[in-house]
């Protein structure tokens, strides 16, 4: 019998992730309110308002790329039957808080929202792909943002948890397995679409942003509760953004710079999946003027309902170092940003290329919980040129997916316990990062461009057929 094929375990969950502001479109449709995500244009401004928008209204002069997205609202069965041809047995997706609760904490749901979500795992059981569900993926209901500062205040968690009490109780029977807030860790980089937080002049951003995530923590822990007690055969999982990373030079001072911005990542998981607040967490807020104001509730909450397993993206790994003068002169674009490793190639969107570190990420994560893992997104963003045949020869996907699926098959030889893995954006859709289409993804190409252009027909790129073999092979065949 070939070893190979017994690496992978066989009730693997191999499927595709996306998030619903990123391709449903329909922003307005059947009572939806608006979220953070809906306020970010395509563009140069882009970035600001990822950060902290100068605005909470939307601008007749910009373009919002998640208003129509790929309009997989009216598209979702056409899609879904793609997923299924490929043979997906895992459809990770995320629900709209705003298609639920308009407002974010209406008295009473918006029916026609539950509605679209039913429609929705209903395909996915016709064609026994399990839906993995995020809760909130970047999208704090705008009302939210504009009443209540978003994430800093406490009242949000009690939001929160009513809206995951109601798609618990709806969807009870069709969803088995759940994540809580998409990437935790952007509050730390990108707060507004993280939190739906703006800092003010005069405040201390990291003070805010901890109030944010702490908040968000003991959201994610009600949630999980909530989960447990409302669907006893469900799995809960935390989501972060990963990504090792690497001192530039064997200088202990790197070494440590590179630990220090790990445990910045980690801290976050750390709690949702030990319980607790890692010791290392004193002294940085009280370097840093921070107090959460943590009361002995929260402590009990955290610690009681931690996560069944931890799941997160994984792109590229990161690079740093203590000296300035290789940051002014050798430091790469990507939003979390890093030193540019010598090692390594870079994307269309100086993003790096680190087969290797996604071995080396899931050994870290593993190392430190002992939980199952779920690599819930991971992919190339590129360009790519439809041809005469309506095709993409997109080989260097191909070669990108394999060279991690490689190095994901020696974590599982090294030990991992892993659950699934979902490409991110098996369908081409709206970058989060840059509002872009033209930063493509997919198995599937959509035919709209960066202005909202084009007839949002799809095609299958070459990919398609090498990602339904890796499937139906499950894995042996790479
Ligand atoms: P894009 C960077 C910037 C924004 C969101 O990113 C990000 C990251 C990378 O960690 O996180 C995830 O679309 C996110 C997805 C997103 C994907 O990375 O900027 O969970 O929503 O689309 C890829 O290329």
């Amino acid at each position: 019998m070939n070893k190979e094929k017994n690496i992978i375990p066989e009730n693997f969950l191999w499927g595709g992730a996306v998030a619903s502001n990123q391709l449903e479109g329909g922003y307005l449709a059947d009572g939806k309110g608006l979220s953070a995500v809906d306020i970010l244009p395509a563009g140069d401004n882009r970035q600001i308002y990822l950060e902290n928008p100068p605005s909470l209204e939307l601008q007749d002069e910009f373009f919002y790329p998640s208003h129509n997205a790929i309009d997989f609202y009216n598209h979702y069965k056409e899609d879904i039957a793609m997923f299924a041809e490929m043979g997906f047995k895992c459809f990770r997706l995320s629900i709209a808080w705003v298609r639920i609760f308009p407002n974010g904490n209406d008295k009473e749901p918006n029916e026609a929202g539950l509605q679209f979500y039913d429609a929705i795992f209903d395909e996915c059981k016709k064609h026994n792909i399990e839906p993995l569900v995020t809760l909130q993926h970047f999208d704090t209901p705008l009302e939210l943002c504009k009443q209540y500062g978003g994430w800093r205040s406490r009242e949000v968690i009690g939001f929160f948890e009513n809206y995951c009490k109601v798609v618990f109780e709806r969807y009870k029977d069709k969803v088995k397995y759940w994540l809580t807030f998409n990437e935790i860790n952007m509050v730390l980089h990108a707060p507004f679409i993280g939190a739906g937080i703006t800092v003010k002049d005069g405040e201390n951003p990291l003070q805010v942003q901890y109030l944010a995530a702490h908040h968000q923590l003991v959201a994610s822990a009600l949630a999980t509760k909530a989960c447990h007690e409302i669907i006893p055969d469900a799995k809960i999982g935390c989501m972060l953004a990963s990504g090792t990373t690497y001192p530039y030079t064997a200088n202990p001072d790197d070494f440590f710079h590179a630990l220090t911005r790990d445990r910045q990542a980690y801290f976050f998981t750390d709690v949702q999946s030990r319980g607790y607040y890692p010791t290392y967490t004193k002294r940085f807020f009280e370097e840093n003027n921070i107090d959460i104001g943590i009361t002995e509730e929260d402590k009990a909450i955290l610690q009681t309902h931690v996560v069944d397993f931890v799941s997160f993206s994984y792109y590229s790994s990161k690079c740093t170092t203590t000296d300035e003068e290789v940051w002014k002169h050798n430091s790469d674009t990507n939003f979390m940003r890093s030193v540019r490793n010598p090692y390594l190639q870079y994307t269309d969107w100086d993003w790096s290329i680190d087969p290797v570190g996604l071995r080396i990420t899931m050994n870290q994560i593993y190392d430190r919980y002992q939980k199952p893992l779920f690599v819930v997104e991971n992919g190339l963003g590129a360009i790519d040129e439809l041809d005469e045949n309506n095709c993409v020869d997109d080989q260097y996907r191909i070669d990108y997916f394999r060279e991690h699926l490689k190095q994901m098959k020696e974590a599982i030889r090294d030990g991992v316990e892993l659950l699934g893995y979902t490409s991110w954006g098996p369908i081409d859709l709206v970058s989060a990062g840059s509002g872009q289409m033209s930063k493509r993804y997919g198995f599937i190409y959509v035919d709209r461009d960066n202005d909202g252009n084009g007839t949002y027909a799809r095609y299958k790129k070459k990919s398609f057929d090498w990602y339904k073999e890796v499937i139906a092979t499950n894995g042996a065949e790479l």
